[in-house]
């Protein structure tokens, strides 16, 4: 069977690009490989934050995978802080890992590059990223495409390991859904919807309700030729549109060009699809914080699980690069 791990950062506010993008791949992953889902709470320190927040907003995070449909049954949940091989490997894969291909990631250059109280871990974030995929010797990523550079780079540091120092990490792959792997801002469809998007008109929470959903699809942006055409290069703003209504209702985006002539109605339709595919998922959260317990458990039993895969990694590879064991004679 093959593994599965992938990651989200504990930044508050699930927005539908999360969704589409990622966590809705990730319900389906569950029932077919054995998959671990990580809270990834050490990235978020990579640019300022309010401590007090934190662990609130990372309890929330877990209960917004488990609302949107992961089963703590059939997979595993955890949080990256708890279980510590992560940070151990990191700095193994940074001592492997090269200024120049760092340099080169465009997160870091869209963030940071150039500002000189940027933080060290913002640099080397992709390291870390690595390890948390490397060190459960995962065989699929699903991610959104923002992150296949990042992928790149853990494919990259893993050839190099095994050549080094002989086969030991799984080399994985990403996994960019077909459709919705790149949410555009409703407002300025040239950009990806994210949580740090200048406008909050521009995206779409989890947490939206009805009228907010629909007065937000409304008040899209789109052009003024009035053609319900998917031209993501020429019609940015409609064609991300045609994509979130098929990606909530099924339709292909062929058929829905062909049931729509204006503007006007495709919107009414796309929010009351997006409206009904959130409305399940906002049943659950809202029962599930009633018992925060239950969720910080289904947390612990998580990392307990990972603890027992990282662990056995870190052996391996402490063995092949040289670190001396215990049973080292
Ligand atoms: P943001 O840019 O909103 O801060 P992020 O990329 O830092 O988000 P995470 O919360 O760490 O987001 O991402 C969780 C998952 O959601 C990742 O797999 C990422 O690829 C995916 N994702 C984020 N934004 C989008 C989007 N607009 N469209 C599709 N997938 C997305
Ligand atoms: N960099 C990712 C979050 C992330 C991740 C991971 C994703 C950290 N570690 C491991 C997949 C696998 C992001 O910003 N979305």
């Amino acid at each position: 069977m093959k593994r599965v791990l992938s990651g989200v950062q504990p930044t508050g506010d699930v927005h539908l690009g999360n969704y589409l993008g990622a966590f809705r791949g990730w319900v389906q992953e569950q029932s077919n490989c054995e998959a671990l889902y990580c809270i990834v709470d050490l990235h978020a320190l990579t640019v300022d934050y309010d401590p007090k927040e934190l662990a609130e907003r990372t309890l929330d995070m877990a209960t917004y995978l488990i609302a949107c449909g992961l089963d703590p049954q059939r997979c595993s949940i955890f949080v990256q802080s708890q279980v510590p091989q992560h940070t151990y490997l990191a700095w193994i894969l940074e001592c492997n890992a090269s200024m120049g291909e760092l340099s080169r990631m465009t997160q870091f250059k869209d963030k940071g590059k150039g500002n000189d109280s940027v933080k060290v871990g913002l640099f080397t974030y992709p390291v870390l990223m690595a390890a948390d995929i490397l060190i459960y010797n995962a065989d699929l990523v699903p991610v959104g495409d923002d992150q296949r550079q990042h992928l790149e780079l853990a494919r990259n540091i893993a050839m190099r390991f095994n050549s080094k120092y002989g086969a030991t990490f799984t080399v994985p792959q990403a996994q960019v859904p077909p459709l919705g792997a790149r949410v555009m801002d409703l407002q300025d469809p040239t950009k990806k919807m994210s949580k740090s998007s200048s406008s909050p008109q521009g995206i779409i929470l989890l947490s939206d309700d009805p009228a907010t959903i629909d007065k937000k699809i409304k008040r899209a942006v789109t052009d003024n030729d009035s053609l319900v055409n998917y031209d993501p290069e020429h019609k940015p703003g409609i064609s991300n549109l045609l994509e979130l209504f098929s990606s909530a209702s099924g339709q292909s985006i062929e058929q829905i060009q062909q049931n729509y002539t204006s503007y006007g109605p495709l919107k009414s339709d796309t929010a009351q699809a997006v409206i009904e595919m959130i409305a399940p998922i906002q049943e659950r959260y809202n029962e599930l914080v009633k018992d925060r317990k239950s969720v910080l458990d289904c947390l612990a039993s998580g990392a307990e699980h990972a603890t027992s895969i990282a662990g056995a990694t870190i052996d391996q590879v402490a063995s092949a690069i040289g670190l001396i064991r215990p049973d080292y004679i």
